[in-house]
C-alpha cells in the first residue's frame, strides 16, 4: 500500500459515523505530506526499511490535520478554503469538526502505538510526538500567536511563534525517525534541524502567501485579513526570500553533518520543499 492507501485504510478502521465522513475528507483532501515524507527519509538515511515508520507517518499526518481543522474554526482563523477545497466546518459543521480534530489527535497515539518495533523505542517516539504536538510544542506555538502580548510583534517574537507553531511538528517525525532507527542520542540535534526547517517553512509560506492567490495556494490568506505582522510584513519580500533560502541552507547543513546518516535523499526533498509553489 502506497502512503495514501495506508492512511484510508487505517481511518476506516474507526466507528462509521459523521465524525469518521468528516476525519476522512479533511484527511484525504490532498495535503503535500511533508511531515511523513521527512520520517521515511531519515529512516532511509540510517538504512532502516521505511515501512517501520508507516504507522507514525500516519499519526503525524493525522495530527497536523486536526490542528489545521481547529486553527481554520470561527474562534481561531476561521477559515472558507483549506487544501482546495471548504474547510471542515463549513463542509460539515463546527461541532462536527471540533469533533473530527478530537479524534484525529487521539487515534494518532493509537495509530503510533501499532508500530512494530522495540517497545521503548516506541514509547520514546510517542513521548516526542506528545511533546512536540502538545502544551510544550504547537499547542504552545498556536497558544504564543493568538495573544496580544506574547504574539508576532517583532522578528524575534515571530521566531519564537514559528518555532513552537511550525517547527515542533516538522521536528517531531525527525527525532522519531531517529529514535527508530537506534540514534536516540541525536534527538536534540535532530530537532535543531527541523526548527531550522520550521523556520524557512513559514517565511516561505509568508513569502507565497504574499505572491499567490488563494485559489493557487488551495488556502485562504487569512494573516492578510487578521492584519497580522509577518516575516513579509517585518522584512519586506526581497529580504524575506534570503532569509528563507539562507535558513534552507542552515538546515542543509546540519543534515550533512549527522554521522552514520546518508544524507542525499533527505537534502533532495529539502530542495524540493524549498522550491514548493503551495
Ligand atoms: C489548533 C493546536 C492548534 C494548532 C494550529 C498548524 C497550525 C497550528 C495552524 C495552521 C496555520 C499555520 C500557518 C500553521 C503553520 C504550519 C503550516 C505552514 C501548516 C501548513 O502545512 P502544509 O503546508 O499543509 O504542510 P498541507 O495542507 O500541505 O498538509
Amino acid at each position: 500500500m502506497n502512503f495514501e492507501e495506508i492512511l484510508q485504510h487505517e481511518i476506516r478502521e474507526t466507528q462509521d459515523s459523521t465524525v469518521r465522513d468528516a476525519m476522512e475528507y479533511s484527511l484525504m483532501a490532498g495535503g503535500k505530506r511533508i511531515r511523513p515524507v521527512l520520517l521515511y527519509e531519515v529512516l532511509k538515511g540510517y538504512g532502516i526499511d521505511p515501512a517501520l515508520g508507516d504507522h507514525f507517518a500516519s499519526a503525524i499526518e493525522m495530527i497536523h490535520t486536526y490542528s489545521l481543522i481547529h486553527d481554520d474554526l470561527p474562534a481561531m482563523d476561521n477559515d472558507d478554503l483549506r487544501r482546495g477545497k471548504p474547510t471542515c466546518h463549513k463542509q460539515f459543521d463546527e461541532a462536527t469538526a471540533i469533533l473530527a480534530g478530537d479524534g484525529l489527535l487521539t487515534y494518532a497515539f493509537e495509530e503510533a502505538a501499532k508500530t512494530n518495533a522495540e517497545p521503548s523505542l516506541v514509547l520514546e517516539g510517542i513521548r516526542i510526538l506528545s511533546q512536540m504536538a502538545g502544551p510544550e510544542g504547537m499547542v504552545y506555538g498556536q497558544c504564543l500567536d493568538m495573544a496580544e502580548e506574547t504574539g508576532r510583534t517583532d522578528w524575534d517574537a515571530l521566531k519564537k511563534v514559528h518555532k513552537y507553531k511550525t517547527g515542533c511538528l516538522l521536528s517531531a517525525p525527525l527525532m522519531i525517525g531517529a529514535v527508530l532507527s537506534g540514534h536516540r542520542e541525536e534527538t536534540a540535534a535532530w530537532h535543531e534541524a527541523g526548527d531550522l526547517i520550521g523556520l524557512a517553512f513559514q517565511v516561505q509560506d509568508d513569502v507565497l502567501d504574499a505572491t499567490k492567490t488563494a485559489d493557487e495556494l488551495g488556502k485562504s490568506n487569512s494573516d492578510e485579513r487578521n492584519e497580522k505582522v509577518t516575516s513579509v510584513s517585518l522584512m519586506g519580500i526581497d529580504e524575506a526570500v534570503k532569509t528563507m533560502n539562507e535558513l534552507y541552507d542552515l538546515a542543509a547543513d546540519k543534515i550533512r553533518g549527522f554521522r552514520d546518516f546518508s544524507s542525499v535523499s533527505l537534502i533532495g526533498v529539502l530542495k524540493g520543499i524549498q522550491s514548493r509553489s503551495k
